[in-house]
């Protein structure tokens, strides 16, 4: 199994973390979070480019290996990194779970070394009859992107699980330990003092 992580960068305050995994030539799967954005329909896009030095712009047009006309991840002409839309909810969060078979991780139409962007405002997949509808779904700005690498963990097994957990319990620990610790010099200054 390959697996691929973005870590989303954004002058805007939206953060995320978006994963890809594909099972040998199968469809990908993509999940993850993103945070901070206004609620509603956000475009959301592999672009050409992993580049990042002048922001999110550099990432270049969406991944378009066929030279086809922007649409809808349902469509057969799109280009291969249309995958429409994620939903904020009213705390601004979005939850990512996406299954497409145009966006493998190995081959020459690798997104691997590519980039996410996440736009300020809805794709219309197209059918908005906007002059940018054929190029770019008139999504708006690009509030946030991350370059897609290979992740370590090729395969999420238990162990990895038991892992984060742990990690995770331990951490929780340490600050349960220093508000005791917090508590106890508290405790005893109220004592002796
Ligand atoms: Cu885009
Ligand atoms: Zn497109």
């Amino acid at each position: 199994m390959g697996k691929a992580v973005a870590v989303l960068a954004s002058s805007e305050g939206v953060t995320g973390t978006i994963y890809f995994t594909q099972e040998g030539d199968g469809p990908t799967t993509v999940t993850g979070n993103v945070c901070g954005l206004k609620p509603g329909l956000h475009g959301f896009h592999v672009h050409a480019l992993g580049d990042t030095t002048n922001g999110c712009l550099s990432t270049g047009p969406h991944f378009n290996p066929a030279s086809k006309d922007h649409g809808a991840p349902e469509d057969e002409h799109r280009h291969a990194g249309d995958l429409g839309n994620i939903t904020a909810g009213d705390d601004g969060t979005a939850t990512v779970t996406i299954v497409d078979k145009q966006i493998p991780l190995s081959g020459p139409h690798s997104i691997i070394g590519r980039a996410v962007v996440v736009h300020g405002d809805p794709d219309d997949l197209g059918r908005g009859g906007h002059e940018l509808s054929k190029t770019t779904g008139n999504a708006g700005g690009r509030v946030a992107c991350g370059k897609y690498y290979w992740s370590a963990r090729i395969n999420m097994s238990t162990v990895d699980l038991d892992m984060d957990i742990y990690m995770f319990q331990s951490t929780l620990k340490k600050e349960k330990d220093q508000n005791f610790s917090e508590y106890l010099n508290k405790r005893k200054g109220s004592i002796l003092g």
